[in-house]
């Protein structure tokens, strides 16, 4: 019963010019307006890739594009913005392969990431656009190191650092995955060299309890904790009496105090300084060979349960103070040089590790903590779990609970070692003695030694060279370029040279969210106004691999900030949401090698950007990993398809009885409230759902009947502002065709009308033994167990069944609740 046919939904013709005219006319312009909340929502800094955008990135930026829509629209400053994390290896091995410069290379990537964004149908506000690469940028990446240099938390020391010798640089400690480099998957090794590093242990503690008070998700809390790994416990010393050897003790941390009568061996890491010192001629082959062997192992291996435990005995003793029992000291690589003191008690009746070893070099286990029964038979395993001390001396009988405090009260007093807090947290290693990064911006003289270049010197300036490869020797391709090394020492004047490494990318990102705040501020890092207007971030959104590394180092970084005063808070993300990954139709991981990438050129091509977005939302919960569709992607495309025949073709007009209306109101203001919350929560697949449903009930109501033009017009009203988030450009099209004017994304988010929007209701009956007990008004979806759970606690129905047994409970739906008794 249509009157009017319209032309039919041709994406690829109305969604080319709109993003041109917003943007033309600043629609999504960050404003600093002191009379508007704020909104700032942020993408984790992307690198620019030379592949470009899928579609299981669009899954990260669609739903904070249609966030950032949202809060417009709901009368907010909304910060929205882009720039590149353009810093790294990809640019700078595309560079040694090709001898094009990385700066081209960058520049040719974000020129398509920036084509595909708008493709999308992004907001962004393009006039904050940042680039970690641009000396605009990287100047205060070094103003930054020269805080946390002046600040005693950036120093340089001569460390073994992890090497890929494929890619010819350090790594962190988080680089190194599963023993291997975390780009090129090399095997790493072992290198001795001098390193600049960030002081984060410093914050451990702060990093630690202020997890506490973020709403982010849990499971990235936990690995940021389990990677900070505080463990209170005690700190040991045991005698050492041997000539030659200066040092009289060596000290170990334990958990476990309570055991330290059930010590048998004492183990020393392979990299521990005394072992050369203690290892007795006879022996010395064997550990020197030894220590070589695990020089090459990784410390994930070396950690593994499944790693066989190796040792070798150094041929030395040393005394356990509390029994005064002489125990042999071993090295064995289980035992870490870079946690605790590298010294381990071995406990073996009572730590697994222990018990293994114990057990392949026939060393005596020996029971501290008897479990339940225990009538002195050996152990098949190490008894990890409570009991009573025996064997212990003075603490014989005492809960092994209660002994770790005694045992180490008594420790302290004696002078024996002192309660102690452990980190398995390193510092934050920032060297890469690569080209493509920020240079250091330290300059070393022969008489002022380390100096640092001061401010007003900044940015120092990263040369343009012919060669990129790294010489292999282990330093950067800056070493090679004298221009750039030889300067003048800014203390003395005298000749200097520069530090030839560079900044590892995290650097880069560790205060990048600062910047947007004001990306053309050319006097300092940004203005402190715009700042306190814009800061922190209230939703930020990226992949869940960054849990560690990036969001570990930007918490320190603004911790530092705040304790400089240069910050007035403490924790830079508000709110953190993690996408889920988009795999491709048959589960597998998207990836260039496999041929399985889909583009979201392709499928705007085909469907257009309104169709990829709702879709990208629709697909699955937003933290849920999800296979593409291509089925999907019809299907939400026949959906608008639908919509766009619902709002342009008018449908017959005419009188309605007044409960039609109001079913009609209902549902428009059941959706608003719907959709409205499920944004707040990024519940975006039940809020594309909800629209769903709106328009199939708007589509069959005017199907064979007369519409009351009021609440029609109502329903399209709220249905356009409803869609214009999550698919803009055909919310923009109807809403300008259907004589409503322009543009929908500056139209206010209404609010829903609490009486209408509220569930429908009906009158539970509630009967026992079919006699009319209680009666109340329940929502018309009530399911049957909540149906029965309310009656059953309504108190007029349970002095009917106190004191009975019930027999069953019947539920009519929309009806009632007869409770049978027995
Ligand atoms: C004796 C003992 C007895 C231990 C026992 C445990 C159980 P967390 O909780 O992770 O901090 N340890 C100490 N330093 C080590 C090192 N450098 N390399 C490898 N292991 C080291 O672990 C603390 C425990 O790890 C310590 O407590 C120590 O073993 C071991 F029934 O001491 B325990």
């Amino acid at each position: 019963m249509t009157q009017t046919r319209v032309e039919r939904y041709d994406p690829g013709q109305i969604e080319a010019g709109w993003q041109k005219r917003w943007e033309e006319e600043e629609l999504y312009k960050s404003v600093e307006d002191p009379n508007k909340p704020k909104f700032y929502c942020l993408d984790f800094f992307p690198y620019p890739s030379g592949d470009g955008l899928s579609v299981g990135h669009c899954r990260n930026y669609i739903p904070t594009d249609v966030i950032s829509r949202f809060y417009r629209m709901r009368g907010h400053s909304v910060l929205h913005p882009m720039g590149w994390d353009a810093f790294g290896l990809p640019a700078e091995n595309r560079a040694i392969e090709t001898g094009i410069h990385p700066s081209k290379t960058v520049q040719n990537n974000t020129d398509t990431y920036r084509r595909q964004l708008r493709l999308i149908g992004t907001s962004y506000d393009w006039s904050r656009e940042i680039n970690s690469s641009a000396p605009e940028y990287y100047r205060w990446t070094q103003w930054f190191f020269l805080k946390l240099y002046e600040r005693g938390l950036a120093y340089r020391r001569l460390s073994s650092a992890w090497w890929c010798p494929s890619c010819a640089t350090v790594l962190a400690n988080e680089e190194v995955e599963a023993g291997t480099c975390w780009r090129c998957h090399t095997p790493v090794e072992k290198k001795d060299m001098p390193q600049w590093f960030f002081k984060i242990t410093d914050y451990a503690d702060r990093l630690l309890n202020d997890l506490d008070g973020l709403d982010w998700p849990e499971p990235i809390k936990i690995m940021q904790r389990n990677w900070i790994g505080r463990s209170e416990g005690v700190e040991i010393s045991f005698g050492l009496d041997l000539p030659d050897v200066e040092t009289r003790e060596i000290r170990v941390f334990t958990t476990r105090p309570d055991t330290i009568f059930g010590v048998t061996f004492m183990v020393l890491a392979p990299e521990h300084p005394l072992v050369q010192q203690i290892t007795t001629a006879d022996r010395e082959t064997e550990v020197h060979a030894y220590v070589e062997e695990a020089r090459r192992t990784s410390e994930i291996e070396r950690l593994s349960t499944e790693h066989e435990k190796t040792g070798v005995f150094t041929g030395a003793y040393c005394t356990n103070r509390l029994n005064g029992e002489s125990v042999p000291i071993l090295i064995a690589d289980y035992a870490l040089a870079t946690y605790g003191t590298g010294a381990v008690m071995g406990v073996p009746a009572h730590d697994q590790r222990d018990f293994e070893f114990a057990t392949k070099y026939n060393l005596p286990i020996k029971v501290v903590i008897a479990p339940a029964d225990y009538s002195g038979e050996p152990l098949n395993e190490a008894y990890i779990d409570n009991g009573p001390m025996i064997e212990s001396g003075k603490f014989d009988g005492t809960i092994n609970t209660v002994g770790v405090a005694s045992v180490a009260t008594e420790i302290e007093r004696e002078g024996w070692g002192e309660r102690t807090v452990s980190y398995r947290l390193r510092d934050w290693l920032i060297s890469r003695q690569r080209y493509w990064g920020a240079p250091i911006p330290i300059v070393y003289c022969p008489k002022d030694v380390e100096v640092p270049v001061p401010e007003d010197q900044l940015p120092v300036l990263l040369p343009d060279v012919d060669q990129y490869k790294p010489s292999g020797s282990g330093s950067s391709p800056l070493a090679t370029v004298p221009d750039f090394v030889n300067t003048t020492c800014p203390k003395c004047g005298g000749p200097a040279t520069r530090e030839t490494d560079t900044m590892g990318g995290f650097a880069c990102s560790s205060w990048y969210f600062l910047r947007f705040a004001s990306p053309k501020e050319d006097e300092q890092p940004f203005d402190a106004e715009a700042m306190r207007y814009w800061l922190p971030v209230d939703l930020y959104v990226g992949g869940a691999e960054h849990a560690v590394m990036h969001l570990l180092y930007s918490r320190f970084w603004t911790k530092v900030l705040y304790d400089a005063e240069i910050l007035p808070f403490e924790e830079p993300f508000t709110k953190l949401a993690n996408q889920g990954v988009v795999q491709a139709a048959d589960g597998v991981r998207m990836s260039k090698s496999r041929g399985n990438v889909i583009t979201p050129d392709s499928v705007v091509e085909r469907f257009g950007a309104d169709s990829l977005r709702a879709y990208e939302l629709f697909m699955a919960p937003f933290d849920q990993n999800v296979s593409w569709s291509e089925e999907g992607v019809r299907g939400v495309y026949r959906w608008l398809n639908r919509v766009w025949q619902l709002v342009l073709e008018e449908p017959s007009f005419g009188e309605q009885s007044a409960e039609a209306i109001k079913e009609t109101r209902r549902w428009t203001h059941r959706t608003l409230k719907k959709v409205t919350e499920d944004l707040r929560r990024l519940h975006f697949n039940t809020m594309i759902s909800a629209l769903m449903e709106f328009t199939n009930y708007l589509g069959r109501m005017r199907e064979d009947n007369s519409v009351d033009r009021d609440s029609w017009q109502e329903a399209i009203d709220t249905l356009l502002v409803m869609l214009a988030p999550s698919a803009p450009y055909i919310a923009e099209e109807m809403f300008g065709r259907s004589g409503r004017g322009y543009s929908v994304h500056q139209q206010a988010w209404p609010d829903w009308d609490q009486e209408l929007a509220q569930a429908e209701t009906f009158t539970l009956v509630v009967q026992v033994n079919g006699k009319l007990r209680d009666r109340f008004e329940a929502p018309i979806e009530i399911d049957e167990a909540t149906a029965k759970e309310l009656a059953l606690a309504s108190e007029r129905v349970s002095v009917h069944t106190d004191g009975h047994e019930i027999e069953r409970v019947l539920f009519v739906p929309r009806r009632l609740v007869n409770i049978v008794l027995r």
